[in-house]
């Protein structure tokens, strides 16, 4: 096992590299925290639910978990290894993974068990440095949820049946619904939330919206087609994406007006355009970082791997060197967003 350099020595860090240094990868508790302190993340919140319009750790208190996404792991699941979560935990100090399992694009649909096994093993992996986890169903083309249904069922009975005793796990059903209607994604979340409480009853659920996530705005609509016909079901959250260079401020007018209404978790943004690529925009990006941690929004930052692209946080060749602790290994995106999670 590879331990980060002390570079950034905030309590969480330390916590979490005497965590790692002590139990040798055991649930442990760090032999030299101060009493009660929490090494990480789960340890600190525990079960996390959904109170009012936040998710609230096991005290009832609010909470907002900040952390990375995977790119797909079809792709770049060499860029989530022991080593690299290492990083990711005890370096950042980030609280969340989102993993995502793209079904189209060579992905699930191309040999369930294969991805099933993958997503299961970075699962392991994030649980065993303490980490929540986003379990993302990386639905995207078709974007009609519905056209993947069999699919989706049976990936989160499967997912469940392994995962479903734990309590660190949050279920995001559909990553971006496009071209269909809220009415159409409500039907499909009423038919996948009881697979998902069948496997794991008291996980937060987490709902796509309308037009790539965006509560219908990249449609002309708003959040209130989801304020008028919520999704009937108890600890669930919407999903809100955005790419800061290309969603300014209607975008972030929209967040800031549903954040009153609705639990939101950002499961995926950036803080170039929405292409994933191209120049960043930090100023707007540090914007919805304020109103984020202001609302307590949680969020997961597309995307831990060495794409080619500006909005994978490390420089093509890092996954393959093993090179994730490296500062020279990270994109101005990555450093960024690496300052920010911890
Ligand atoms: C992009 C990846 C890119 C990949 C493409 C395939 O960055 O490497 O080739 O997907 O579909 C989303 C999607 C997410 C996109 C991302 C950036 O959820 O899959 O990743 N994005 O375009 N929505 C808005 C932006």
């Amino acid at each position: 096992m590879a331990f980060p350099s002390p570079r950034r020595p905030t309590r969480r860090r330390l916590a979490g590299l005497a965590f790692a240094l002590g139990a040798a990868g055991t649930l442990a508790a760090p032999a030299n925290a101060a009493p009660g302190a929490a090494a990480t993340p789960f340890e600190q919140y525990g079960r996390v639910a959904v109170c009012g319009t936040s998710l609230c750790d096991e005290n009832g208190a609010p909470v907002q978990l900040r952390g990375m996404s995977t790119h797909g792991t079809q792709w770049y699941g060499q860029c989530v290894t022991d080593e690299s979560l290492d990083v990711l935990a005890y370096d950042w100090g980030a609280d969340v993974l989102r993993v995502s399992t793209y079904v189209q694009e060579d992905g699930y649909e191309t040999d369930p068990q294969y991805f099933t096994d993958l997503a299961s093993r970075v699962i392991e992996e994030a649980t065993e440095r303490g980490l929540y986890v986003v379990v993302d169903w990386h639905m995207l083309d078709p974007g009609d949820p519905n056209a993947n249904t069999a699919l989706a069922q049976r990936f989160f009975r499967d997912i469940t049946a392994r995962f479903g005793d734990q309590d660190n796990i949050l279920y995001e059903i559909a990553n971006e619904p496009n071209g269909v209607s809220w009415q159409a994604i409500r039907n499909y979340a009423h038919t996948l939330i009881p697979v998902v409480r069948q496997g794991d009853p008291d996980a937060v659920v987490i709902v796509g919206t309308r037009a790539w996530s965006s509560l219908g705005v990249s449609d002309g609509a708003d959040e209130s087609e989801v304020v008028d016909a919520p999704v009937n079901a108890e600890n669930i959250m919407y999903t809100f994406h955005f790419y800061a260079a290309s969603h300014q401020d209607w975008y972030l007018d929209t967040l800031a007006r549903a954040a009153e209404e609705l639990p939101i978790f950002v499961t995926e943004f950036g803080t170039q355009e929405y292409t994933g690529d191209g120049p960043d925009d930090f100023a707007m990006s540090q914007r919805y970082l304020d109103l984020m941690a202001r609302e307590n929004i949680s969020w997961t930052n597309w995307n831990y791997s060495d794409d080619f692209r500006s909005g994978a946080v490390f420089e093509p060749g890092t996954c393959d060197s093993g090179s994730w602790a490296d500062p020279g290994s990270l994109k101005a995106a990555g450093e960024w967003i690496r300052d920010r999670i911890g």
